[in-house]
């Protein structure tokens, strides 16, 4: 089928609203926001439903033409972005944005996969409940995205990622037929659970057109901390000892380097040191409860007391108004796009066991400034979920392409050093094309020929987003 016949088939499906085909208006779902990845396609085909989403994957398979589901584009791994062979479909959910239903006895929200996760966030929110998923780019993310890739965030110490977020279901199979899934049950012992083969799995096995997903109690008291730490080693003591003092009120433990924090303070704007000293590590915490006027500040102060007594802790400051909390937030939030202004950087999205999070950043930084003088570590994460993004940019001043040549060099490195210590090459983000072939060699090779079967099973022609993830 030429790519006349497939664009007139695909009209026929979702309407001219529903395909973008103009080279100038392809270009934003053909590259993402770091420029990092790009690509070409056939065209673009947004439906407006599932069952024209069933629809445009029935024609595809009928003539062999591989898709690309893409949701907000901002995955950090490529897995949205065609290949450069201009042939490859993309297939963007972004219109189909619908909350379908909220049922609060059941406490549980039934939405679009092109919702974006702050409407979600906002649809719990005026129903008095809480969706706790929380990431940087929530303004732009889609749920089919967060749920492809099993996002994971700022929350997930306290309420899980994706995968602990979602109840059902519904996918598109690569054939074309429509496997509703949308179960609001907290309890079904009948057999496999499929939905799980879904999320986490990049578009390579179906396309997400709607879930269930888990609401909570509204929080109604915040306290947030912006602490200074003399090492990574005080992070990991002070994060159980706050941990074992306040339970489950911990919903958020973020660790940064003093790196991380001058490239904020560099290039976004508003952001400020909320101390006089530098420091060379910052954690920023907060505690939440579904009480209103729950004693946080004190129950915080005394943890953080405790610990600058023992040494873990150099400084802090609690946040006294919601501004305050907006500004300490924003610190952790812009580092991602200060990073992206120092010119080329290497993301690596790891995980050790949280005991190890120290000596991971004790030898990788040994190792890697031994071999690499000058570069820069931006480390920085999720340290309750044992998450750090050990992201690195080139020595300041120094050539784009030297640095590019030995990216490899540096992410063999950093892998390494996680694979020695029981860790994984990717936490959160996924394995889209930025990754494939770490994981063939980080991965085991059982669970790899497990995955390639299921991938046969589903998807024997191979269309689901080829290229990705193997
Ligand atoms: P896309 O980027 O469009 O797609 C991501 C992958 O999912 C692709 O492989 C795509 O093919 C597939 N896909 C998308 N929609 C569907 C669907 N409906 N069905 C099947 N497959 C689909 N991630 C985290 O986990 N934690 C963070 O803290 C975090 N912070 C971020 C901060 C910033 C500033 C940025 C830019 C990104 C961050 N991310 C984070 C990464 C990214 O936001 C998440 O991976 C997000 O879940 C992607 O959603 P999306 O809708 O943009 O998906
Ligand atoms: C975060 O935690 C995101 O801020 C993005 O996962 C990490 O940009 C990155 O490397
Ligand atoms: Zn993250």
């Amino acid at each position: 089928m030429n790519a006349q016949s497939l664009l007139h088939a695909l009209e026929t499906v979702v309407g001219p609203a529903g395909i973008v085909c103009d080279p100038e208006q392809m270009a934003s779902y053909l590259s993402d926001w770091r420029n990092a990845y790009r690509g070409a396609a056939a065209l673009v085909v947004r439906p407006a439903t599932t069952e024209q989403v069933a629809a445009v994957v029935q024609i595809c398979h009928a003539h062999r033409v591989a898709l690309v589901p893409q949701g907000g584009n901002t995955g950090l791994c490529g897995g949205s972005i065609p290949d450069d062979s201009g042939t490859q479909v993309v297939l963007s959910l972004t219109r189909m944005t619908r909350i379908r239903e909220i049922d609060t006895a059941n406490e549980t929200i039934t939405v679009e996969a092109g919702v974006l996760l702050q409407h979600l966030q906002e649809a719990a929110a005026a129903v008095d409940r809480l969706f706790p998923l929380s990431l940087g780019a929530q303004g732009s993310c889609t749920v089919g995205g967060n749920l492809a890739t099993n996002a994971g965030g700022t929350a997930v110490l306290r309420y899980g990622n994706m995968r602990d977020l979602a109840l059902g279901l519904e996918v598109v199979l690569p054939d074309g037929r429509i496997w509703n899934g949308l179960r609001g049950l907290r309890k079904d012992n009948t057999g496999y659970d499929l939905k799980h083969l879904f999320i986490g799995s990049e578009g390579s096995l179906g396309i997400i057109t709607a879930a269930v997903l888990k609401l909570y109690p509204a929080v109604r008291s915040i306290t947030t901390a912006w602490v200074a730490l003399p090492d990574a080693r005080s992070a990991v003591e002070l994060i159980g000892s706050i941990r074992a003092l306040c339970g489950d009120r911990l919903t958020g433990f973020e660790l940064m380097s003093r790196q991380s924090v001058d490239f904020v303070l560099r290039h976004v704007g508003r952001c400020s040191d909320p101390f006089a000293e530098v420091h060379p590590w910052y954690v920023l915490i907060e505690l939440s409860d579904t009480q209103p006027d729950a004693p946080l500040n004190d129950l915080l102060e005394a943890g953080l007391g405790a610990a600058l007594e023992r040494g873990w802790v150099l400084d802090a400051v609690l946040a006294g108004n919601e501004a305050q909390v907006a500004a300490l937030w924003a610190m952790r939030e812009g580092i991602s796009e200060a990073q992206n202004h120092e010119g080329p950087s290497l993301k690596h999205d790891i995980s050790v066991p949280v005991s190890r999070i120290p000596a991971f950043i004790e030898r990788t930084d040994e190792a890697l400034l031994e071999r690499f003088p000058g570069v820069r570590i931006v480390a920085y994460g999720h340290v309750g979920d044992g998450n750090l993004h050990y992201n690195v940019s080139k020595p300041p001043g120094s050539d784009d392409d030297a640095f590019k040549a030995q990216q490899a060099a540096i992410s063999e490195i950093i892998y390494a050093a996680t694979a020695a210590l029981d860790g994984s090459i990717s936490a959160e983000h996924g394995i889209g094309q930025a990754k494939r072939d770490a994981a063939r060699r980080y991965k085991d090779p059982l669970e790899l020929e497990l995955m390639r079967a299921l991938k046969r099973t589903l998807d024997p022609e191979g269309l689901m987003n080829p290229g990705k993830v193997f």
